[in-house]
């Protein structure tokens, strides 16, 4: 039997629905999924594995032009992303027309890999609309081999599983078969409270948040988590916590049920907040996070 392995890059505007594609694909909850540009900074690999076969995913953050360090960061993610792919799933959404970044535009239609553009959300379009912008996208990336798909609602993407399957090399498997991602659990841990930051507050503030696990400890029947969220400023630390510390509480606890839900275990969950000025433009810092690999 000849066993095919690969690495597959999902790259594509922010929102497009790529972390819903992959987490339909990988069928886990690998990925944070909200409605809020930049969720994903970092790249996150999510492994299936087959019996004849390997696909290591990772979904990107969304192509942006770099305004500051951080961002910065997060593009040369998405550029590293061409670099070792052996499939590249660029992802649009119907109703999508400009591309954001010109050299983004220029690697995507001179690449040599393999691309699979998938036009998302099709089930907000008619059959019109999907046609006229089938034909748009086959001129813009003509490269590209073309599916339309609804993350969402899982149309057509077990076709994008067996089409990834199909284009990937044949080799060894690059992770034992076992692995589901190579990211830990404190990982996942400071992703799910990111995620109900975002959800829970409005403007600028969840943004200038980092999420820190300085304690995962997993006895036999609970799992023990105290986490740092570190802010910028005092005046984002006071809209954190709210009025009698209500704010903070309500994050915790939608944090805990959703760990609870991923790790299938009861879990304690205790959250502290600091104030650690300028996270996002020091270059020590954002080294301390994991950013600047
Ligand atoms: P990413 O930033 O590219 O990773 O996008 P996300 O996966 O986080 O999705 C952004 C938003 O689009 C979320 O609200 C998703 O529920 C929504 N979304 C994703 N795929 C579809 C789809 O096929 N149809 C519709 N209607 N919404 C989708
Ligand atoms: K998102
Ligand atoms: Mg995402």
């Amino acid at each position: 039997m000849t066993h095919k392995a690969g690495f597959v890059n999902i790259i594509g505007n922010p929102n497009v629905g790529k972390s819903t594609l992959m987490n339909a694909l990988v069928g886990e909850r690998l990925s944070i999924i909200t409605s809020k540009a930049q969720t994903t900074r970092h790249r996150i690999l999510g492994i299936v594995n087959g019996d004849d076969h390997q696909i290591v995913f990772s979904d990107t953050p969304g192509i942006i032009k770099p305004a500051y360090e951080l961002q910065q960061s997060m593009m040369d993610f998405v550029k590293s992303a061409f670099e070792d792919a052996d499939l590249l799933i660029y992802m649009v959404e119907i109703g999508e027309k400009e591309l954001k970044d010109e050299e983004f535009f220029n690697r995507i239609t001179k690449t040599s890999t393999p691309i699979l553009l998938l036009l998302n959300k099709i089930d907000r379009s008619n059959q019109e609309q999907l046609e006229e912008q089938m034909q748009m996208w086959q001129t813009k990336v003509p490269n590209a081999e073309i599916i339309p798909i609804s993350a969402l609602e899982k149309f057509n993407t077990q076709t994008v599983f067996d089409r990834i399957v199909e284009l990937l090399p044949v080799s060894p498997p690059y992770y034992p078969k076992d692995s589901l991602t190579d990211k830990s659990e404190r990982f996942f841990v400071s992703e799910i409270i990111r995620e109900k930051i975002l959800l829970n507050y409005d403007k600028e503030v969840p943004y200038a948040v980092e999420v820190e696990v300085e304690e995962f400890k997993e006895e036999e029947n609970i799992i023990r988590i105290k986490s740092v969220i570190m802010v910028e400023r005092d005046s984002q630390k006071g809209i954190i916590i709210g009025h009698k510390g209500s704010a903070l509480k309500k994050v915790g606890i939608a944090a805990r049920e959703e760990m609870e839900k991923f790790f299938l275990k009861k879990v304690h969950l205790e959250l502290f907040v600091k104030v650690n000025k300028d996270w996002r433009t020091n270059d020590f810092q954002l080294r301390r996070f994991g950013y600047n690999q």
